[in-house]
């Protein structure tokens, strides 16, 4: 239980309950169904640093482990993205002899081959050993371990100090934010920077994703909760970079404090959260609104379709659909299966409503009538491959940032 702020230790306030929810990714077979695993979702935000977190998280081990299904490598547009990340790194911050880079949730290597490929020194830390061995495979140095401060003294004592830390998608997934951050302060050369990518906590509410708020994301930064807990461990944001992706996240450039200027958009940005109510109850009030009447909505729709004998199929077994199903009732009765391009989950069985998940070939073979968008983050990615669907009369059901059809 965190009744306090995991970065700044103020009180924080409880604003969205989404019951009794399964692991975003434990897909399982039906011997597994009685001892399914549930906790208590809800999610609190502070007052004070704007940080959102969930009040209750299961542990680590329990996520991310040798079961954990997630590959970066499933999506080609992530997978340019992060190959973009490599680039300007190497061509912008690692001009000094022998550099180390460092990820944190390396997972399958897909950023950190390309540092592998140009001869880089690297460490991945990457705690799913299903992931970990893929990274493996692909010559990626992985450590099968969650990073923490302890790990970061480790490196430093073994390799030197790192040059660059990257962490995508993964300081989020944290639950002792502390020894993470204390970790990449300990690891950073004075010349170093670190590269923190995260949802935007912001689009999260300007967009209702609410299906991003799950058991693996412990938190929701702002670039004022991310300012205020690398202050407390002598770091600086020396820039901060809107991305697109997972709709919407923020890069933050970290650097030791005092060693390089800030930009002028840090600024910026902090006087805009200032300015957009992210610390105050009526926000989360009303996007607590939305959620309920996006996910009614969405139902409503559904049980419509099914009245009139329309196939639904489900797009993407993501881990955000674990969120939007469980919360709002969402069962095979309404959505046939779900399509998945990770073998790894076909075969298996969605976490708490228990929806078939399929394999694309399946999809591909007999297209339904609707498909409904789990996968609302890569929508360019899928509607670019999904034209004969389209061209075939399929239609596409969303629910971000509202239920929609197209
Ligand atoms: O934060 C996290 C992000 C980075 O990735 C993790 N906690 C877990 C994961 O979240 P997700 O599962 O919601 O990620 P995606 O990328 O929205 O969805 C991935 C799933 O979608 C995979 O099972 C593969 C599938 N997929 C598909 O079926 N067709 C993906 C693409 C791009 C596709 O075209
Ligand atoms: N960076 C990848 C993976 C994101 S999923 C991407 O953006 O696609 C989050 C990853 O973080 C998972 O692979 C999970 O196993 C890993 N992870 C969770 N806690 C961690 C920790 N303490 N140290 C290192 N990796 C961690």
């Amino acid at each position: 239980m965190a009744d306090t702020c995991r970065a700044c230790a103020s009180p924080t306030e409880c604003f969205i309950d989404f019951g009794r929810m399964p692991l975003a990714n434990g897909f399982l077979t039906p011997d597994q169904f009685d001892d399914e695993y549930f906790f208590h979702l809800r999610a609190g935000y502070c007052p004070h640093c704007t940080l959102v977190q969930l009040i209750e998280q299961p542990s680590r081990e329990r996520m991310f482990n040798e079961r954990y299904p997630f590959f970066s490598a499933s999506s080609a547009r992530m997978s340019a993205h992060f190959a973009a990340i490599a680039r300007d790194l190497l061509a912008r911050q690692l001009s000094m002899p022998d550099p180390l880079v460092v990820e944190i949730g390396s997972n399958d290597g897909t950023l950190l081959r390309h540092f592998a490929d140009a001869g880089i020194r690297h460490i991945g830390f990457e705690p799913s050993a299903s992931v970990a061995a893929a990274a493996s495979a692909q010559s990626v140095n992985t450590l099968c371990r969650f990073f923490d401060a302890d790990m970061a003294r480790h490196v430093v004592a073994e390799h030197g100090p790192a040059h660059a830390v990257i962490a995508a998608n993964a300081l989020s997934h944290v639950a002792d934010l502390h020894s993470v951050v204390a970790g990449i302060r300990t690891l950073l050369a004075p010349a170093g920077v670190a590269v923190i990518e995260d949802p935007y906590w912001a689009d999260v509410v300007e967009q209702t994703a609410f299906d991003q708020i799950y058991d693996e994301h412990a938190s929701y930064f702002t670039l004022t909760s991310v300012q205020a807990l690398f202050a407390q461990h002598d770091l600086e944001v020396i820039d901060v970079v809107p991305q697109p992706v997972h709709g919407g996240s923020l890069r933050y450039l970290i650097a030791p404090a005092g060693q390089r200027p800030a930009a002028g958009r840090v600024a910026d940005l902090l006087a805009r959260e200032r300015a957009s109510g992210l610390h105050l109850p009526a926000t989360f009030a009303a996007f607590r609104d939305r959620v309920t009447a996006n996910g009614d909505r969405l139902v409503a729709r559904l049980q419509e379709l099914k009245r009139r004998g329309q196939r639904v199929v489900g797009y993407g077994a993501t881990s955000k659909s674990t969120t939007v199903i469980n919360r709002f009732g969402i069962t095979s009765d309404l959505v046939e299966y779900i399509s998945d391009t990770t073998p790894a989950k076909h075969g298996t069985f969605t976490p708490g409503a228990h929806i078939p998940v399929r394999s694309h070939a399946e999809f591909a073979t007999a297209y339904p009538d609707w498909a409904l968008l789990f996968l609302w983050n890569h929508a360019a990615e899928v509607r670019a491959k999904e034209q004969a669907f389209a061209a075939a009369g399929g239609r596409w059901l969303g629910y971000v940032p509202a239920v929609q059809e197209w």
